[in-house]
């Protein structure tokens, strides 16, 4: 019956993870996925996550079923990361939150409930945006559309070209927006230009779907939220995806939320029954460590702290690699101004460079980026800058 099932294609940025790994060079470096390395070039385990897991392991903690929609406390401190503590929404009953599995959870839970309930209506992306946000909008039935984002002359925002496509959009459409650290560009709107885009929505009657995988990693956990805010104080009905794969490096427990702000109360609870529809009929219920460790450092005060000082520090190394590699790539040779690497926000810088230059440093270095020139610069460290920098001074030449 699978004669005429043909060849998917890979996904270019876990696809090229598996080239990395099949390279036999000892000196690679893997600037293409997004996930964060410490200085020794590791995958932190963070002192948070370890005291919490550490208390879990202490009390044996019994594996029943989970509920549909997740662990109570973790959803509940996942809400108040994103809308703040005393959230007058989620005093009036119109906030849900469940847990799911990642971000990309998140994203498919919200899509197939959409699906369902506007099966007509367009979805917009950035132009560019996750490679994921298109398959996965399509694969759940949508027609996904682009709306202007990068602007290629300037390494910033073409906030003209956006706001245009945005208005230009068919009212109801769902918009899907970064809150903060756009991904691929780095590349975020000024609370200006945000407050501009939220008229926009609000005139145009669009469905936010906001997608929040990088809170802390751009001014810190409430700076990043903000913009998240000031659409749900607007009054708007909205759905937000966040992830704590990145902030608690929790990547393979698969840690995520699903939040919707609905019109009212009773509406609040409709939407919930839908949700938690969704999810049984596709796996159930959620799995259980990942989200009460979470969980419990989210609703302790101690280890709460602790967390967001080792955000903190994920965020400070990732800042101090940008402006090394902007000093190493000038110190050795190269005359481009590559300060709007500085600028950038997030994990991730648009580098600039071209399809054919990433292709030369992969071939005579062994450093990998994606084609667009995403580099993520996470993965950089007081081990590999000099090599990596000067790589990139050479293929600018
Ligand atoms: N959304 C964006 C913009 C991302 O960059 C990622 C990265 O992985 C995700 C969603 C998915 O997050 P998760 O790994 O938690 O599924
Ligand atoms: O953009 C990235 O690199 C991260 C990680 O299918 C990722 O968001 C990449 C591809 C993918 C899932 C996660």
């Amino acid at each position: 019956p699978f004669a005429s099932v043909e060849l998917a294609p890979r996904d270019p940025i876990l696809g090229l993870t598996e080239q990395y790994n099949a390279d036999t060079r000892p000196g690679k470096v893997n600037l293409g996925v997004g996930v964060y390395y410490d200085d020794e070039g590791r995958i932190p385990l963070l002192q948070s996550v370890r005291r919490a897991e550490q208390a879990r392991l202490e009390a044996a903690a019994a594996r029943g079923y989970l509920p549909i929609d997740g662990i109570a406390n973790y959803n509940q401190g996942a809400q108040k990361l994103l809308l703040g503590e005393g959230s007058p929404l989620v005093a009036e009953g119109r906030v849900l939150t469940v847990q799911t599995l990642g971000g990309t959870g998140a994203l498919k839970v919200g899509a197939d409930f959409l699906r369902a309930f506007l099966p007509d209506a367009k979805v917009a992306i950035s132009d560019p945006s996750w490679e994921n946000h298109r398959a996965l909008f399509e694969r759940a039935g949508f027609d996904v559309v682009t709306y202007a984002y990068y602007d290629a002359a300037t390494r910033g925002l073409n906030f003209a070209g956006m706001t245009d496509s945005l208005r230009a959009l068919p009212e109801g459409s769902i918009v899907v927006l970064h809150a903060c650290c756009h991904n691929p560009t780095g590349v975020d709107p000024t609370a200006e230009q945000w407050a501009e885009i939220l008229e926009i929505v609000k005139a145009r009657k669009l469905v936010p779907f906001m997608d929040i995988a990088y809170q802390g990693f751009g001014d810190g956990l409430e700076q990043d939220a903000q913009v998240v805010r000031r659409f749900a104080d607007a009054g708007l009905t909205m759905l937000i995806s966040s992830s704590f794969s990145k902030s608690f490096s929790l990547y393979g427990e698969r840690v995520g939320a699903l939040t919707v702000v609905a019109g009212n109360k009773e509406e609040t609870g409709r939407v919930l029954s839908q949700v938690k529809r969704t999810i049984r009929t596709n796996y159930s219920n959620p799995p259980t460590h990942g989200a009460s460790v979470v969980a419990a450092v989210l609703n302790s005060p101690e280890l709460f702290k602790l967390w967001d000082e080792e955000l903190a520090g994920m965020r400070d190394r990732i800042r101090l690699m940008r402006q090394e590699l902007v000093n190493k790539v000038k110190a050795h040779g190269a005359t481009q101004d590559l300060s709007f690497v500085v600028k950038q926000r997030g994990m991730f810088s648009y580098s600039g460079l071209s399809a054919a230059q990433v292709e030369t440093l992969r071939e005579e270095s062994g450093i990998y980026a994606l084609s667009t020139g995403r580099i993520c610069v996470a993965a950089l460290n007081s081990r590999n800058i000099d090599v990596v920098a000067a790589a990139i001074a050479k293929a600018l030449k």
